[in-house]
């Protein structure tokens, strides 16, 4: 069976884990399997710093499932250290809101160097993925630049809007300044990453992990040809809630949600992704809700089901539930 699931970061890396167990495969790593899963990640996230490429989303997918991430952090390296960080404060380089690892340092460093050196972010990503093993074919939702950036009043000049990068939104201001919008610059010119619309195209089902549905999903969405190949594809459609009693697990999905004129609920969510089959731009067969919650999205099949992925096996079951709504057997 060939599962694909669009993710973000540490919601859509703990979801692939559940993904994987239901499959039978192991959570962390490779095994033998019929089955394949291919997630669709995110890059709007990623930003140039100190000369090097971050690339969040691809490497919190990447350390989780191939058993690097710091768990508690749940993103980068587990037993971190952070001299080169405190170095470049030293020389007062800026950012110095942004905290870069030593040991996650290496990756970025190998990344940029073969960008640099011409790879596509794809075959980068592959390479990076020769050690982590992560057993999930990782792709980029595009090998073109596309930099999320959010407007904002500017903090520093009365009366005036700037836009600045997300990572600055997010981690400097704590997604705290209200956010005018939130624009993927550069989604509109870019294409699909290789294998994109050919794993929706082969698909026996799609999953939307519970990840940011703006700066997550939505940044995947913004590519174009992914909603079409989303639209056409024979597999089921099947969405998982990130918001659970009208607030999200973690991070500040509202925040990102209010910018784009959607309430924070499961059904405002759903409603936001829209029915495939009576609607003329909807992306969702199913839609997965939290148990106990009263969820109408119309033209989708709405299934409440625990959503808490507070280990693999509650994950798994979500997944399974997931998998199932979408049509097929496990
Ligand atoms: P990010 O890129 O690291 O922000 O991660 P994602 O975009 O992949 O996922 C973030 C979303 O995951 C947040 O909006 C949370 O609400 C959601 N999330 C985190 N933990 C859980 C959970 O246990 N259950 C559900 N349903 N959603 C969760
Ligand atoms: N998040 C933070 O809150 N503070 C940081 O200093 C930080 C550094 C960082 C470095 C590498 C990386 O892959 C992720 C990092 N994150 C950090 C997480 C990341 O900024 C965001 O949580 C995501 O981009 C939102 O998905
Ligand atoms: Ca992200």
């Amino acid at each position: 069976m060939k599962v694909v699931v669009v993710v973000g970061g540490v919601g859509g890396a703990r979801f692939l884990l559940g993904v994987k167990a239901a499959l039978g495969l192991p959570p962390i790593g490779e095994g033998e399997s019929p089955h394949e899963v291919t997630a669709l990640v995110n890059t709007g996230d990623d930003v140039w710093m100190h000369g090097l490429r971050i690339c969040p989303d691809l490497d919190t997918c990447m350390y989780t499932l191939g058993g690097g991430i710091d768990t508690a952090r749940g993103w980068g390296h587990a037993g971190e250290t952070w001299t080169v960080k405190a170095e470049l404060e030293a020389y007062g380089a800026e950012p110095t809101w942004f905290g870069l690892g030593d040991k996650d340092i290496a990756t970025h460093l190998i990344r940029s160097r073969m960008l640099r050196a011409g790879y596509p972010l794809s075959a980068v990503t592959e390479a990076l993925c020769d050690r982590w093993r992560p057993g999930v074919r990782l792709l980029p939702m595009t090998d073109d630049r596309v930099e999320t950036h959010v407007v904002v009043d500017d903090p520093d000049e009365q009366g005036s809007r700037k836009a600045l990068h997300f990572q600055e939104w997010w981690v400097r201001y704590r997604a705290e300044l209200p956010a005018h919008s939130i624009v993927p610059v550069g989604a509109e010119e870019a294409a699909p990453g290789p294998g994109v619309v050919e794993a929706l195209e082969d698909a026996d089902a799609v999953l939307f992990a519970p990840s940011n549905p703006v700066v997550s999903v939505g940044s995947v969405l913004a590519v174009p040809g992914v909603r079409e190949a989303l639209r056409k594809t024979s597999a089921g459609v099947v969405g998982v809630s990130p918001i659970i009693g009208d607030k999200p697990l973690r991070g500040m999905a509202d925040a990102c949600l209010s910018a784009i004129g959607v309430e924070t609920t499961a059904e405002a969510v759903g409603r936001h992704y829209g029915s495939r089959q009576t609607s003329d731009d909807g992306l969702l067969d199913g839609w997965l809700v939290q148990s106990g919650e009263t969820v109408d999205v119309p033209g989708v099949a709405v299934r409440a089901v625990p959503l808490l992925m507070s280990d693999v096996e509650a994950t798994t079951g979500m997944a399974r539930a997931a998998l199932e709504l979408s049509g097929v057997d496990v």
